[in-house]
């Protein structure tokens, strides 16, 4: 019994002169392990007589719940004081100084095409549009058959497709099946652009990559003119470019559309004069576009009879180049931290 009594007092002193998390498990285990005096009692009970068993047992088991209970408090103090401590001398230190910049390491900026794409969105939202998002991989349905495209239809040439190895699924050749998706998930009216990368499996030149970007357009609702579509374009390019370009508008075939135009733009790059970029005729297609077939409206689940829509399809690659005169294509996605570190917006 004296040596139990004595033991929680010499525990207590030694617990306070304890900082260390692994410190206190040895303690613990000093104390009320099976090689500690806690353990030599209970071994040594057997000797005692069936009242001091009584009494020795209920005061071990109370000074072993007593420690555990100590133990516990100062393991979540320990805790504590060591978060603090880390907390102290790990510092993370989130301000950008000169120094940093010193040492070589450069603050980050947007890629010149998510850069037009983000002004452009803004540009569509500020005339009541939404922002719509589609998969990159693709069914025939929505890449093709939904947008009048059937299988036999020489138009799916127009387009160098990328097929998996099911030859049911592709990644996306274009935008516009963004179109499909959106004209199934609202009821007209309605007008929203889908911007993302797309996928052509074509042979590369100033003006042509394998992947691209595009940003589809629609509008539905009643009585949707060309006028209507003409005045849209020509305030996004007002707004891009920030003052006045030279356009024109020439009939275009996709099987999507009735009417179908072709959007070009007088190539910055030459001014008109012809050169790599321009395929030496002194204009850039850019924006095709317009009015949304009657048989694309039924597979977006629309009545032709009462609503007709426009949509078109930017090449923001192509925008991007005008905008920053740049001549070829391929600087976009080289990953040359040159060409990418001139478009720093911040
Ligand atoms: C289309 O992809 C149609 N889906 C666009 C459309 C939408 C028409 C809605 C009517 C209504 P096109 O294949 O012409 O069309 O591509 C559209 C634009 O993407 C082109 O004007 C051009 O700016 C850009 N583009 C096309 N191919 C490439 C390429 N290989 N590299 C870079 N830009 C390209």
């Amino acid at each position: 019994m004296q040596v139990l009594e004595s033991l929680l007092d010499n525990f207590k002193t030694e617990l306070n002169s304890i900082h260390k998390v692994a410190d206190l498990l040895n303690l613990k285990s000093k104390y009320i392990g099976k090689q500690g005096p806690l353990a030599d009692v209970m071994k040594n009970i057997k000797d005692a007589t069936p009242e001091e068993k009584r009494t020795l047992g209920s005061k071990a088991n109370e000074l072993k719940n007593t420690i555990e209970d100590l133990v516990g408090k100062k393991m979540v103090e320990l805790e504590v004081a060591e978060i603090n401590q880390s907390l102290l001398t790990n510092k993370v230190d989130f301000s950008l100084t000169d120094s940093v910049l010193d040492k070589g390491l450069q603050a980050a900026g947007l890629h010149p095409v998510t850069i037009i794409q983000q002004e452009i969105e803004d540009i569509f939202i500020s005339m009541g549009f939404e922002v719509l998002d589609g998969p990159h991989i693709e069914d025939e349905f929505h890449n093709f058959e939904a947008l009048n495209i059937p299988a036999t239809h020489p138009a799916r040439d127009m387009q160098d497709t990328f097929w998996f190895a099911d030859k049911k699924h592709l990644l996306r050749t274009h935008t516009s099946t963004i179109q499909v998706r959106g004209m199934k998930e609202r009821k007209p009216p309605f007008r929203f652009v889908g911007p993302g990368k797309v996928f052509r499996c074509e042979r590369t030149d100033a003006s042509h990559e394998m992947v691209f970007h595009q940003l589809e357009g629609m509008m539905v609702g009643e009585n949707v003119s060309v006028g209507n579509l003409i005045y849209f374009m020509k305030t996004l390019l007002a707004e891009i470019f920030k003052r006045e370009v030279e356009v024109r508008l020439r009939p275009g075939f996709f099987p999507f559309v009735e009417p179908g135009f072709e959007l070009d733009i007088k190539c910055l790059i030459c001014n008109g004069k012809g050169c790599s970029v321009c395929k030496h005729v002194g204009w850039v297609e850019l924006l095709p576009c317009g009015l949304v077939h009657p048989n694309v409206l039924k597979s977006g689940g629309i009545d032709p009879e009462k609503y007709n829509g426009f949509a078109f399809g930017l090449g923001l690659d192509r925008l991007v180049m005008m905008r920053y005169g740049i001549d070829d294509i391929r600087h976009l996605h080289s990953g040359d931290l040159r060409f990418n570190s001139q478009f720093k917006t911040f």
